[in-house]
């Protein structure tokens, strides 16, 4: 998979030489590369913000030094001669333009992300960019508009970072043990959406401290079952609004007995509401 970050803090994507990420890279599983924005402002201070027509605080990113490096950079691959239109889903790259008013980031787009040959990121600082270039890119190239959740930062380079990260944990032979991601908390189908309940190593005794039984019991069906209420435990704790929007097909009869016992209910639909709320007659 080939990955292009276009930003005017080249450094602030060092990360993406250390660890997983950096390792894919030095196997070649990754080509990533990295282009400062300000190569492309052609002014004596390289300027790539002004201010916002309409007024308001702060400054909007110029159109243009962006422009000329998309073209750059786009241009730097040529598709081949059968690929389809990119708008159309054909081989361009996925232009992932992160920012806060975007569509949430989630595991499901990291799945289909991590599917596609190039991403083209573009982080921005001050309150954006001009909102020309989204519109103009957009009719040569699939164009997404993400945030990586409800706050807001100072520039997308961090929200790049966790993106990569997300996408490149799931290419072949990138995580090494392909087992890895089954079982993770969101993996579509996983433990059918509820998050991942505690873990625990060696000793078996830390500060007074042990394990739980089942864990060294040997009885893997009752392990499983273990596992499954800790994870319906701590999803009804911590999301859950991830309980309440699960098919309660989803749910057997030992889960069910398990969410009553955390004072949840199943409403006229069938759903489990949370202690608490009214369960019409
Ligand atoms: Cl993608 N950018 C910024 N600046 N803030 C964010 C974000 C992105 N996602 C959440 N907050």
């Amino acid at each position: 998979m080939r990955l292009d970050v276009i930003t005017i803090f080249p450094e602030y994507l060092e990360p993406l030489n250390v660890s997983l990420v950096g390792k894919a890279r030095a196997r070649g599983q990754l080509d990533v590369r990295v282009h400062d924005l300000r190569a492309w402002a052609h002014d004596r201070h390289h300027t790539v913000d002004d201010t916002p027509y309409g007024g308001g605080p702060g400054m909007v990113m110029k159109p243009e030094p962006w422009g000329e490096a998309l073209d750059a950079v786009l241009a730097s691959s040529a598709p081949p001669a059968d690929a389809g239109d990119a708008a159309a889903g054909g081989s361009g790259p996925v232009i992932v333009v992160p920012t806060p008013s975007g569509r949430p980031f989630t595991q499901e787009l990291a799945v289909e992300l991590a599917a596609k040959p190039w991403l083209v990121f573009t982080p921005a600082r001050y309150e954006g960019i001009d909102r020309r270039v989204v519109e103009e890119y957009a009719e040569r190239a699939d164009v997404r508009e993400v945030s990586i959740g409800d706050y807001v930062l100072a520039g997308g380079e961090a929200p790049v970072l966790v993106m990569v990260e997300a996408i490149a944990r799931l290419l072949p032979g990138v995580l090494g043990n392909a087992e890895s991601h089954r079982d993770d908390s969101f993996a579509p189908g996983a433990m059918a959406d509820l998050l991942e309940g505690p873990v625990y190593t060696k000793p078996p005794e830390w500060r007074g401290r042990g394990v739980p039984d089942v864990l060294v019991s040997g009885h893997h069906g009752r392990i499983a079952r273990w596992r499954r209420d800790e994870a319906l435990r701590r999803t009804a704790g911590h999301r859950p609004d991830l309980i309440a929007r699960c098919d309660p097909a989803a749910f057997d009869k030992h889960d069910r007995a398990t969410l009553h016992s955390l004072g949840w209910s199943a409403g006229s639909d069938g759903r489990f509401g949370p202690p608490g709320q009214a369960v019409e007659e």
